[in-house]
């Protein structure tokens, strides 16, 4: 069997789904977006358009990342597990999805669109090479560039940049760079000697934009050389980790947190948590304003629209305005579901480990609705 991954080469969230099948061995084609097939028969389906999405031989599709993943370790054993089954390496792969995906957008979007001198004549090859339709004119290819990069802009600020939060971007960057790099100095990977579910969250950011794009790329080899060579790695179908050693394909030693990634769940506490208690506060407060909200609909007037407002934190000094995505409710559910099937001996563990490190509220901060994915859309439960 061989699957059919539609997205774009830059496109973040094909980045994870790309790598997972990679590793795990799955025989997939990377077909394009821009595809007639795409458009005509797949988006249809999905009921919007959206990358990636995963097509069987059969034509049945798994849409999104999280979903691919769960999917294919569903079925059965995979080459590397990618979800852990100790409890604390449980819990931090499932919080490194989260933060992976979603926690660093305004890096990814910032190195990506505001150095047009450097990465403009890239990108405008780049896009419309993978969202074209298959032989388009050249001024048809410069308007789907304009198009597609006018919207990423405008989500650009929907997701906290903005000329006053610049600076602290970028500080904030430089200091997870300089964590994941101290982290790799003794492992291959997030976790030890194999990918995971966390590796899979952060390669989404950490590949496409921050180690595709011309500037970032640059940036990333010159500041941070293991966090980009596990970005090759998180590409390559073997272990790829020969300046290691003979490392075993296995994780950390007795569910073992070494210092270098406890201190990467206090940066996660410090630069994401601000977001998540603004988030869910927005949400309850949006449930709580629509109290007939429809079980599987999003309560919104269009079925494809994927966030419910926007909130605004303090965030490292400054007040940033964010857009406000069930999605990520249901990320952050699949950490506290983790923690709520564990035994209680493995709950004290995990508490522990998020007390240590500032993380204790993403086990309380909870949505007074569920989301879960329906008919490959978010939908309250
Ligand atoms: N929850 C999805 C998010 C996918 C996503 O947002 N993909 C982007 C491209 S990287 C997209 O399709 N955006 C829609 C648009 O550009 O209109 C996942 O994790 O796979």
């Amino acid at each position: 069997m061989v699957y059919k991954l539609y997205g774009t080469p830059g496109s973040l969230y094909t980045g994870k789904a790309r790598s997972y099948l990679i590793k795990q061995g799955i025989a997939f084609e990377n077909r394009a977006a821009g595809e007639d097939r795409f458009r005509a028969e797949i988006v249809p389906q999905t009921g919007r358009w959206i990358i990636p999405i995963l097509e069987a031989e059969d034509g049945s599709l798994v849409q999104d990342g999280s979903e691919i993943i769960a999917h294919f370790e569903a079925r059965g054993p995979t080459r590397f597990p990618a979800y852990p089954d100790t409890p604390r390496h449980r819990l931090i792969a499932q919080i490194f999805e989260l933060f992976g995906g979603e926690g660093l957008l305004r890096p990814a979007m910032h190195y990506r669109w505001n150095f047009d001198e450097t990465n403009r004549a890239f990108l405008s090859r780049d896009f419309p090479a993978a969202l074209a339709p298959t032989g388009a004119s050249d001024e048809a290819q410069a308007e789907v560039f304009a198009m597609a990069s006018g919207r990423m802009r405008k989500a650009m600020g929907q997701f906290g940049v903005s000329p006053e939060s610049i600076p602290a971007v970028e500080a904030s960057y430089a200091q997870f760079l300089a964590l994941f790099e101290a982290h790799l100095a003794a492992c291959p990977y997030l976790l030890g000697g194999r990918p995971t579910l966390g590796d899979y969250g952060l390669i989404a950011p950490l590949y496409a934009h921050l180690a595709r794009d011309p500037y970032p790329a640059q940036m990333m080899k010159q500041t941070a050389f293991r966090v980009w060579r596990w970005t090759e790695r998180m590409n390559a179908a073997d272990q790829d980790a020969g300046e290691y050693g003979e490392v075993a394909p296995d994780l950390f030693e007795n569910d073992g947190v070494p210092d270098t990634l406890k201190a990467l769940l206090a940066f996660v506490a410090e630069d994401y948590l601000p977001e998540v208690r603004a988030y869910v506060a927005y949400t309850n407060d949006w449930i709580g304003r629509h109290p007939n909200l429809e079980a599987g609909t999003n309560g919104l007037p269009r079925k494809q629209d994927r966030g419910i407002g926007l909130t605004s934190f303090d965030w490292r000094g400054h007040e940033i305005t964010v857009a406000v995505m069930p999605y990520r409710i249901y990320l952050l559910q699949k950490i506290q579901d983790v923690f709520d099937a564990a035994a209680p001996a493995d709950q004290a563990a995990m508490a522990e480990l998020l007390a240590e490190t500032g993380l204790s509220d993403l086990l309380t901060l909870r949505a007074s609705r569920r989301v879960e994915r329906r008919d490959h859309l978010e939908v309250w439960a």
